[in-house]
């Protein structure tokens, strides 16, 4: 038997950074994300022909610490405990590891392939679960359009008018980072002067854009979720030591993105992960403005679109 399920990336407007319970993967402030079309990752599951395990990404075979963690994910399947000898076939659009969510993407398809290939058919908050011990953050993908992750664990959709809504990926460096997510995290709750800010001002981050929303305020919406990505990187800044995913070309960006908005009256709001790549979030009618101005300065650049919401993603 051979499945196949694809899962697309996700990029939170409103940040997690901090896991209040690291064994059910839970957070410490519900997130808000939007899930993207353009990159994405397709996984196959078969039975090894070598009778082994192994995963391979992009035609070849994982690092021990990929694979191992791959392994560790499928136990939450009872039938893979069984019968371990399978191939996962992974193909990713996406740069590994340079803050452009590429796990979020990897660890939501390798559980719908999962879920499919071990007919458990779980159901999708279950299968948030079993998604989220790969990374917290991917079981957001397992649903379009823009998606809440609470603290009690459940992600649902968000209803709004994302119908315009285009996300703009400037690529400073997609090379492998060199702090995880996870580790950068863990650092920061641990030592970190401003968490506490974080997860109150977090909190009240989505309250507000939960509001803009629903008052479709796209200006005001932007404005939040910007401030709370520069929050994040600020909390992270005040760990030690100190975690700063930023580089020069990333405050060049930042800095053009508040000249477009504030001079020009472009609205155009940024928003950085764990890594120095900055994602703009504007609508399809400012997205030749901003493209333009990236390109003068020298700056690669990719559109991406807001998924459909409402029922599973493929
Ligand atoms: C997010 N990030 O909300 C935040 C913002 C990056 C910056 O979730 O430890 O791979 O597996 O839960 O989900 C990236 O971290 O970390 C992330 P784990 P994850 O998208």
């Amino acid at each position: 038997m051979k499945v196949t399920a694809q899962a697309p990336i996700n990029i939170a407007l409103i940040k997690y950074w901090g896991k209040k319970d690291d064994v059910q993967m839970t957070p410490y402030n519900d997130s808000l994300s939007v899930t993207l079309d353009t990159f994405h990752t397709t996984t196959t599951l078969m039975p090894h022909p070598d009778h082994i395990f192994e995963l391979r990404i992009n035609h070849q075979t994982a690092t021990e610490a990929e694979t191992l963690k791959a392994y560790a994910f499928l136990t939450q399947f009872e039938s893979f405990l069984k019968q371990p000898a399978i191939l996962i076939d992974s193909h990713n659009t996406v740069y590994k590891a340079a803050g452009l969510a590429s796990s979020a993407s990897a660890f939501a398809a390798l559980a719908k392939a999962a879920d499919q290939y071990y007919q458990t058919n779980h159901d999708l908050q279950t299968l948030a679960a079993i998604t989220r011990q790969g990374s917290g953050s991917a079981c957001r993908s397992l649903l379009g359009g823009l998606v809440r992750w609470q603290q009690d664990g459940l992600i649902k959709n968000i209803e709004a008018n994302t119908d315009q809504w285009v996300m703009v990926f400037v690529l400073i460096d997609t090379s492998e980072k060199t702090i995880s997510s996870r580790q950068a995290m863990k650092h920061t709750v641990e030592t970190s002067s401003l968490f506490d800010t974080w997860v109150h001002s977090a909190t009240h981050h989505l309250d507000d854009a939960l509001k803009h929303l629903k008052q479709n305020n796209f200006f005001a919406f932007g404005q939040t979720i910007e401030n709370n990505a520069l929050l994040m990187h600020e909390v992270m800044r005040a760990a030690n030591p100190p975690v700063d995913y930023f580089t020069d070309q990333t405050k060049r960006v930042l800095h053009l993105v508040k000249q477009l908005r504030t001079i020009d009256d472009v609205p155009v709001f940024a928003s950085v992960d764990a890594g120095p790549n900055v994602k703009i979030l504007t609508k399809q009618a400012h997205v030749n403005t901003l493209i333009k101005k990236c390109r003068s300065m020298g700056l690669t650049t990719v559109v991406t679109n807001i998924t459909k919401q409402g029922a599973k993603t493929l």
